[in-house]
Protein backbone atom coordinates (compact mmCIF):
# COMPACT_ATOMS: atom_id res chain seq x y z
CA UNK A 1 0.00 0.00 0.00
CA UNK A 2 2.98 2.45 -0.72
CA UNK A 3 1.38 4.20 -3.25
CA UNK A 4 -1.48 5.73 -0.82
CA UNK A 5 1.22 7.58 1.37
CA UNK A 6 1.48 10.60 -1.32
CA UNK A 7 -2.33 10.26 -1.53
CA UNK A 8 -2.60 11.19 2.33
CA UNK A 9 0.40 13.77 2.19
CA UNK A 10 -1.44 15.77 -0.72
CA UNK A 11 -5.22 15.67 0.79
CA UNK A 12 -3.12 16.65 4.68
CA UNK A 13 -1.66 19.04 2.23
CA UNK A 14 -4.77 20.82 0.37
CA UNK A 15 -6.57 20.98 3.87
CA UNK A 16 -3.72 23.13 5.39
CA UNK A 17 -3.28 25.66 3.05
CA UNK A 18 -6.93 25.90 2.37
CA UNK A 19 -8.21 28.33 5.21
CA UNK A 20 -11.40 28.13 4.58
CA UNK A 21 -11.70 24.26 4.59
CA UNK A 22 -10.94 24.86 8.32
CA UNK A 23 -14.03 25.78 9.31
CA UNK A 24 -16.94 24.53 8.38
CA UNK A 25 -19.30 27.44 7.68
CA UNK A 26 -18.12 31.17 7.32
CA UNK A 27 -19.67 32.64 10.46
CA UNK A 28 -17.27 30.03 12.28
CA UNK A 29 -14.41 31.88 10.63
CA UNK A 30 -15.55 34.96 11.24
CA UNK A 31 -16.40 34.38 14.72
CA UNK A 32 -12.73 32.84 15.10
CA UNK A 33 -10.93 35.87 13.82
CA UNK A 34 -13.22 37.87 16.12
CA UNK A 35 -12.78 35.48 19.10
CA UNK A 36 -8.90 35.60 18.40
CA UNK A 37 -9.12 39.73 18.40
CA UNK A 38 -10.93 40.45 21.68
CA UNK A 39 -8.51 38.32 23.92
CA UNK A 40 -5.33 39.82 21.89
CA UNK A 41 -6.92 42.98 23.02
CA UNK A 42 -7.49 42.25 26.13
CA UNK A 43 -4.23 41.42 26.58
CA UNK A 44 -3.01 44.48 24.88
CA UNK A 45 -4.98 47.02 26.92
CA UNK A 46 -3.52 45.16 30.42
CA UNK A 47 -0.08 45.72 28.80
CA UNK A 48 -0.93 49.43 27.38
CA UNK A 49 -2.58 49.91 31.25
CA UNK A 50 0.88 49.42 32.19
CA UNK A 51 3.04 51.51 29.81
CA UNK A 52 0.81 53.95 30.08
CA UNK A 53 0.96 54.50 33.92
CA UNK A 54 -2.36 53.42 34.53
CA UNK A 55 -2.24 50.17 35.95
CA UNK A 56 1.29 49.22 38.06
CA UNK A 57 4.17 47.74 36.20
CA UNK A 58 4.22 44.43 36.89
CA UNK A 59 7.03 42.39 35.10
CA UNK A 60 5.72 38.52 35.81
CA UNK A 61 2.15 39.73 34.35
CA UNK A 62 4.04 41.74 31.77
CA UNK A 63 5.36 38.22 30.16
CA UNK A 64 2.53 36.26 30.97
CA UNK A 65 0.04 38.52 28.69
CA UNK A 66 2.51 39.65 26.16
CA UNK A 67 2.97 35.14 25.92
CA UNK A 68 -0.78 35.39 25.39
CA UNK A 69 -0.72 38.36 22.75
CA UNK A 70 2.42 37.00 20.74
CA UNK A 71 0.99 33.54 20.24
CA UNK A 72 -2.48 34.87 19.76
CA UNK A 73 -1.03 37.16 17.25
CA UNK A 74 -0.84 34.34 14.48
CA UNK A 75 -4.37 33.36 14.56
CA UNK A 76 -6.64 35.80 13.33
CA UNK A 77 -5.59 35.39 9.52
CA UNK A 78 -6.80 31.73 9.12
CA UNK A 79 -10.38 32.94 10.32
CA UNK A 80 -9.93 35.33 6.73
CA UNK A 81 -9.81 32.40 4.14
CA UNK A 82 -11.47 32.77 0.59
CA UNK A 83 -15.34 33.12 0.74
CA UNK A 84 -15.55 34.19 4.34
CA UNK A 85 -16.17 38.20 4.02
CA UNK A 86 -18.40 39.52 6.68
CA UNK A 87 -18.45 40.86 10.17
CA UNK A 88 -16.25 44.26 10.61
CA UNK A 89 -13.99 42.78 7.73
CA UNK A 90 -13.90 45.16 4.74
CA UNK A 91 -13.72 43.69 1.02
CA UNK A 92 -10.71 45.21 0.57
CA UNK A 93 -8.97 41.86 2.39
CA UNK A 94 -9.50 40.28 -0.19
CA UNK A 95 -8.84 42.92 -3.10
CA UNK A 96 -5.57 43.63 -1.36
CA UNK A 97 -3.78 40.38 -0.28
CA UNK A 98 -0.39 41.43 -0.21
CA UNK A 99 -0.86 44.27 1.75
CA UNK A 100 -3.30 42.46 3.99
CA UNK A 101 -0.77 39.69 4.37
CA UNK A 102 2.69 42.28 5.33
CA UNK A 103 0.59 43.86 8.22
CA UNK A 104 -0.45 41.23 9.45
CA UNK A 105 3.35 40.24 9.47
CA UNK A 106 4.47 43.24 10.67
CA UNK A 107 2.01 42.72 13.61
CA UNK A 108 3.85 39.27 14.16
CA UNK A 109 6.49 40.82 14.38
CA UNK A 110 6.02 43.63 16.98
CA UNK A 111 4.35 41.22 19.20
CA UNK A 112 7.54 39.16 19.09
CA UNK A 113 9.35 42.43 19.90
CA UNK A 114 7.04 42.93 22.65
CA UNK A 115 7.53 39.37 24.06
CA UNK A 116 11.35 40.43 24.38
CA UNK A 117 10.72 44.19 25.74
CA UNK A 118 8.72 42.16 28.41
CA UNK A 119 11.24 39.59 29.32
CA UNK A 120 13.94 42.45 29.53
CA UNK A 121 12.13 43.65 32.38
CA UNK A 122 12.03 47.33 32.83
CA UNK A 123 9.15 49.42 31.88
CA UNK A 124 10.99 51.36 29.18
CA UNK A 125 11.59 48.37 27.07
CA UNK A 126 7.94 47.80 27.03
CA UNK A 127 6.71 51.18 26.63
CA UNK A 128 9.10 51.25 23.40
CA UNK A 129 7.26 48.31 22.41
CA UNK A 130 4.02 48.88 22.67
CA UNK A 131 4.01 52.19 20.65
CA UNK A 132 4.81 50.25 17.10
CA UNK A 133 2.54 47.87 17.83
CA UNK A 134 -0.11 50.33 18.37
CA UNK A 135 0.50 51.62 15.41
CA UNK A 136 0.14 48.41 13.52
CA UNK A 137 -2.97 47.68 15.01
CA UNK A 138 -4.37 51.33 13.95
CA UNK A 139 -3.18 50.52 10.55
CA UNK A 140 -4.47 47.97 10.00
CA UNK A 141 -8.34 48.66 11.37
CA UNK A 142 -7.86 52.07 9.92
CA UNK A 143 -7.46 50.17 6.75
CA UNK A 144 -9.10 47.04 6.45
CA UNK A 145 -12.10 47.12 9.13
CA UNK A 146 -15.30 48.82 9.14
CA UNK A 147 -15.93 51.84 11.33
C1 LIG B 1 -6.07 47.61 21.50
C2 LIG B 1 -7.19 47.35 20.69
C3 LIG B 1 -6.95 47.88 19.47
C4 LIG B 1 -5.63 48.51 19.44
C5 LIG B 1 -5.69 49.91 18.97
C6 LIG B 1 -4.32 50.56 18.91
O1 LIG B 1 -5.92 47.26 22.65
O2 LIG B 1 -8.29 46.69 21.02
O3 LIG B 1 -7.75 47.84 18.45
O4 LIG B 1 -5.12 48.36 20.78
O5 LIG B 1 -6.52 50.66 19.81
O6 LIG B 1 -4.40 51.79 18.27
Amino acid sequence: MKASIPLVLVAACSFSVSAGAQFAKTEDAIKYRQSAMFIQSQHVARLGAMASGRAPYDATAAVANAEVVAEISKLPWAGFGPGTEGGKAKPEIWQEQAKFKELSERLMSDTEKLLGAAKAGNLDALKAAMGPLGETCKTCHDTFRKK
